[in-house]
């Protein structure tokens, strides 16, 4: 079978909830990654940054295989020798007293929704169903019925409803919108340090310092949704450490398996999450022992390797390089740490037929909405492949 055999069979049994780059891999390696057809690809996209330890890491593997060779489920009606020992690594690393597993990030979300609003009606005496959550414009939290409910966007909406209320909307990066928005009811503000599917949007300087006064002073939590910006990625361990910042609640997700596996986690102080009784919340797969061995050798990986610093070395040298290259169609380079996005101008032609281009040059990337080009390599990635990049997206830009 070729490239169009299997797409010709996707497209015929699987739904088309997607519109993917016509590629067909079948095999990865560190940054690297092969179709069927024996094509080799680097990776700037990094499974939208689920894979920062690089594709089949070695060690991850090994974890994963001794573990799904041992137990990979037991249900969290018994318990298993794995997940203690994750709950503690990422505590201490993160700093935080708790977390509580799951496996998507929608359902960390989720589950960050729920821990707001029932300590809203528990401890702060909230009015039983008036719980408010602030949110932003250009927000993306995941899929789920509920969290589409607070999207902006109207094509992740369009023929959902009805939608879960309960959410007030306003613009990204304004410290004064939060503050004006702030009701007795609200119980959170939920935010990304960085907007990644709104095209790599970054708030100014001193936002994150605000939002996080502003919660303290009004008793909200500040809800941090650090699935794709957190655990390395904008060259920090989450981007709010850019401002020295430390949310309420934190959801991470993504890279917590290396890309093997869908883990994801709510971290946050113990009186925030002690709100959960036994019975309020769970899941079949949350907290398995498969899933919490390889989370606990992704994290170590993260560490052992240095790829936090590595992350932002390179975002910088990447970053420096595109802003410098001389093209009629961009119109702004702009990022933190291996998490970039290049914007192109309206005129351009819109940036998938840019990310065709460069997956014929061997680098597989991806727009986001019309005009954004994002650039997010494993951290693992070194100076020469950037060069190697570099060279291909240069070619791309200024040739078309
Ligand atoms: C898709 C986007 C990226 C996320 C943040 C929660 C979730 C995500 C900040 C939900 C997920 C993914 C979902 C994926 C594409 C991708 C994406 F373009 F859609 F927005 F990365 F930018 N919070 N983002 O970025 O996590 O439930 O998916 O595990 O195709 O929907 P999930």
């Amino acid at each position: 079978m070729n490239t169009q055999d299997y797409i010709a069979l996707e497209d015929q049994y699987n739904a088309r909830n997607y519109k993917p780059l016509d590629v067909v891999l079948e095999r990865g390696q560190g940054i690297w990654v092969w179709d069927v057809d024996g094509n080799r690809y680097l990776d700037f996209l990094s499974a939208y940054s689920a894979v920062n330890q690089g594709h089949v890491h070695p060690r991850i593997l090994k974890a994963l295989t001794d573990q799904a060779a041992r137990l990979p489920l037991t249900s969290r009606a018994f318990r298993n020798d794995q997940l203690p020992l994750l709950a503690q690594e990422l505590c201490q690393l993160s700093g935080f007293d708790m977390m509580l597993p799951m496996n998507t990030g929608a359902e960390a979300v989720e589950t960050a929704i729920k821990a707001a609003r029932k300590r809203g009606y528990k401890v702060k005496g909230v009015p039983e169903n008036q719980a408010e959550i602030i949110t932003c414009q250009g927000n993306f939290h995941g899929r789920t019925t509920t969290i589409i409910s607070f999207s902006s966007e109207a094509q992740y909406k369009d023929g959902f409803g009805p939608f879960t209320p309960g959410f007030v909307g306003i613009p990204y990066g304004s410290a004064e919108a939060l503050e004006q928005a702030i009701t007795p009811s609200t119980v959170a503000f939920c935010y990304e340090p960085i907007q990644g599917e709104a095209g790599v949007i970054i708030p100014p300087d001193g936002y994150l310092r605000q939002i996080r006064d502003i919660c303290t002073r009004h008793n909200i939590l500040l809800i941090a949704d650090e699935i794709q910006t957190g655990l390395g990625r904008t060259g920090k361990l989450f981007a709010n450490d850019w401002e020295s910042v430390q949310a309420d609640v934190v959801t991470i997700g993504k890279a917590l398996s290396g890309g093997f596996y869908p883990v994801s986690a709510v971290l946050a102080r113990q009186d925030i999450l002690s709100v959960f009784r036994p019975g309020d919340h769970g899941s079949t797969f949350g907290g398995n022992p498969l899933a919490a061995a390889v989370a606990r050798e992704s994290l170590k990986v993260l560490v052992d390797e240095g790829l936090i610093a590595n992350a932002h070395e390179q975002g910088e040298y990447l970053k420096g390089r595109l802003q410098r290259i001389e093209s009629e169609h961009i119109r702004e380079v702009r990022g933190r740490g291996l998490m970039i996005g290049v914007e192109l101008q309206p005129q351009a032609g819109g940036a998938r037929r840019f990310a065709e281009k460069l997956k014929a040059e061997g680098l597989l990337c991806k727009e986001t909405h019309d005009h954004v080009i994002r650039f997010a390599p494993p951290l693992v990635i070194q100076r020469d492949d950037i060069d190697w990049a570099l060279e291909r997206i240069e070619k791309v830009l200024v040739n078309n």
